[in-house]
């Protein structure tokens, strides 16, 4: 099909979900839903406009629907007709749909009590997108993603099919002691590049849609990301983000392109890269997994390693994942559990023996698109099992696997996909985000109008029970972020489709939105204090004590890890209780976890919470570092 014909046709498929093989292969099934799920809230009068099945059918042409399925060419049919009416995106429709939202939010909020179930608090312009998030272990929020080459959301903002120059990745850092406003951020651009693509054009390196996890020492690797063309092919990229500095260091490049890849640090403290569509272009996911830093490297612990211009290491074990940005996490058992969106992609990885093995299929048997998943706090041992919830726009249940096992879980209240989960410090889960698909909130592809059900977030209570939270002023979908911050609060962004389709100026630089949740346990009275923890890097199983002006109010002390997030994808999330050992007035002497598998070597938020769950603010502590092959510790 030539694209010249089809122009929107290949902006929706190029992004699609179940696209890991070419179009039309799979085309079908990706847009296999007969019109939207129902609202909760009646559309306001911003809606594309109406498209009839008659003007339809005069659009459809015979090669398309031959090409693609009578469906999915309906659907671009309906795609083209609604655009062409519309024109282009005018800055009063984006007004009045902020507008809009602000006032839904408003009046959908106003009843519930932020005791109970949290409150959106503040929501400020930001300079990026966030199609990429990392919570870092300075206090300060990483945004990163790509220059925008479309204002208008009813089309792709992305430049996934740009070769040259004009596809560059871009970054900023969010310092939240400096306020929400402009001044509050800093541009820390990727390295300069020059991706072989045969244009010699130098370009901020193009790492969106790439996959992350931190090191041991704070650094956050980026692997991966867009080479152009294709429909969208990977590029090479082994990038460190320095924290410490605020600078990027460049590795040598992987053996394979990765575009949606996963990374997970294990308990060794090196990182797994999974998955990815390869060099190739879309539909060739590389079953190749590579390890950083490669074995005969240090693990970088201190704040003054900074690997650069390192190779990485083959992994012996492939992972040949059909669909790309697999759920990886690092269990106490220390082997690595790889939940893969095809329900028989269930392998469990040994980093010392570099082996693969097979797990029970996941019992919904569905093939999932982007959607969350966490592993479960699991007190002082660390983590043992893992829940998978979203993915999956007609099945609200989620699926817990522990014990070589799955089991069916209590069920949010909608099946969504693009969907962020949260561990809390108090062990609790926040759903926020999601969508029906990707680049689609309900009423079809690239339509912002969004089914408003999938801006009520959910919360799970310690029984594992549902129960609906507050509604977020944006619908937020494909390329949402959510992260717990070291004061307790919860960052949302992401979805530049949304963020562009509801900017209140989009001449300006700030093309991103950021939304504040405060939960519950930020509206429950005073709150435990910590005072002062250890400045140096904790032993595993060691003793050490923090002080506290609130000692009668401390009931628990928890880990929680700093998280970096894309694409639903969460690797580092951790939740971890530390035992308390000993009390003498404002000092208390904790335990450290006792291993690196109960608690992967690195950076911490350290909490300390009074018995009904409400938490101090953290300070940062390190733990390890980790002995050679400590993988397995545990008493
Ligand atoms: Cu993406």
């Amino acid at each position: 099909m030539s694209r010249q014909r089809f122009p929107y046709l290949l902006a929706a498929c190029l992004l699609a979900p179940a696209l890991a093989f070419p179009v039309p292969a799979l085309a079908v099934a990706l847009h296999d839903h007969q019109g939207g799920p129902s609202g909760e809230e009646p559309q306001r009068a911003l809606d594309l406009p109406a498209v009839t099945p008659e003007q339809v059918r005069a659009e459809v042409s015979p090669e398309e629907v031959k090409a693609l399925g009578q469906e999915h060419a309906d659907e671009h049919a309906r795609t083209r007709l609604g655009l062409r009416a519309a024109g282009e995106y005018p800055q009063s429709t984006r007004t009045a749909r902020l507008k809009a939202l602000t006032d839904s939010q408003t009046q959908l909020n106003s009843a519930l009590d932020p005791a109970t179930v949290g409150a959106f608090k503040e929501y400020f312009p930001s300079p990026d997108f966030a199609a990429h998030i990392a919570m870092l272990p300075t206090g300060k929020v990483l945004l990163f993603s790509f220059e925008r080459i479309e204002t208008n959301p009813q089309k792709e903002p992305a430049p996934t099919d740009v070769i040259g120059a004009e596809n560059a990745g871009r970054a900023f850092l969010w310092d939240p002691h400096k306020g929400t406003g402009p001044e509050a951020f800093k541009k820390v651009s990727p390295p300069t590049v020059v991706m072989p693509d045969g244009l010699n054009q130098p370009r901020p390196a193009p790492f969106f849609c790439s996959g992350h996890s931190f090191l041991p020492n704070g650094m956050l690797g980026v692997y991966g990301g867009n080479l152009g063309g294709n429909g969208g092919s990977g590029a090479k990229l082994a990038l460190l983000f320095d924290p410490w500095s605020e600078t990027w260091t460049q590795n040598q490049d992987m053996a394979t392109g990765r575009w949606y890849p996963s990374v997970v640090t294990g308990p060794d403290g090196r990182q797994l890269i999974m998955s990815g569509q390869s060099e190739l272009g879309w539909g060739t996911p590389t079953p190749i997994v590579e390890r950083f830093p490669a074995l005969n490297r240090p693990v970088p612990f201190a704040k003054t390693d900074r690997p650069a211009n390192q190779p990485l290491g083959r992994f012996k074990a492939d992972a040949p994942f059909t669909r790309d940005y697999p759920q990886l996490f690092a269990l106490r058992d220390g082997q690595i559990y790889a939940f893969g969106r095809q329900p028989a992609e269930q392998w469990v990885f040994d980093p010392v023996a570099e082996t693969r093995a097979d797990l029970p299929p996941r019992p919904d048997g569905a093939t999932r698109s982007y959607g969350s998943a966490v592993p479960l706090p699991g007190g002082w041992e660390g983590p043992d099992s893992a829940l998978i919830l979203g993915g999956d726009r007609d099945n609200p249940h989620t699926y817990k696997f522990a014990g070589g096992k799955w089991t069916t879980e209590q069920p949010r209240a909608i099946g969504r996909t693009q969907d962020d989960t949260l561990v809390l410090p108090d062990g609790t889960l926040f759903t926020v985000n999601g969508a029906y698909d990707i680049r689609d909130y309900g009423n079809g592809p690239y339509n912002p109008n969004a089914d408003l059900k999938y801006r009520r977030t959910e919360l799970r209570d310690a029984q594992g029970s549902w129960h609906p939270g507050p509604v977020q002023r944006l619908p937020r979908g494909y390329h949402s972020n959510a992260v717990v911050m070291p004061d307790g609060r919860v960052l949302v962004t992401g979805d530049e489709l949304q963020q562009l389709a509801n900017n209140p100026d989009i001449t300006s630089d700030m093309n991103g939105t950021i939304e504040i949740y405060e939960p519950a346990y930020l509206h429950q009275g005073p709150r435990p204090a910590l005072d002062q923890v250890p400045q140096r890097p904790l032993p595993y199983d060691s003793r050490f004590t923090v002080t506290t002006s609130t000692p009668d109010q401390v009931r628990r002390a928890v880990l929680l890890s700093p998280t970096t997030a894309t694409h639903s994808v969460n690797t580092s999330q951790r939740h971890l209780e530390l035992r308390i050992k000993a009390r003498e007035g404002n000092t208390l002497t904790l335990q450290a976890p006792p291993g690196a598998a109960a608690a992967i070597p690195g950076w911490y938020m350290l909490f300390l919470l009074d018995a009904s769950g409400v938490p101090s603010t953290a300070q940062w502590v390190q733990l390890g570092p980790a002995a050679p092959n400590d993988g397995t510790v545990l008493h």
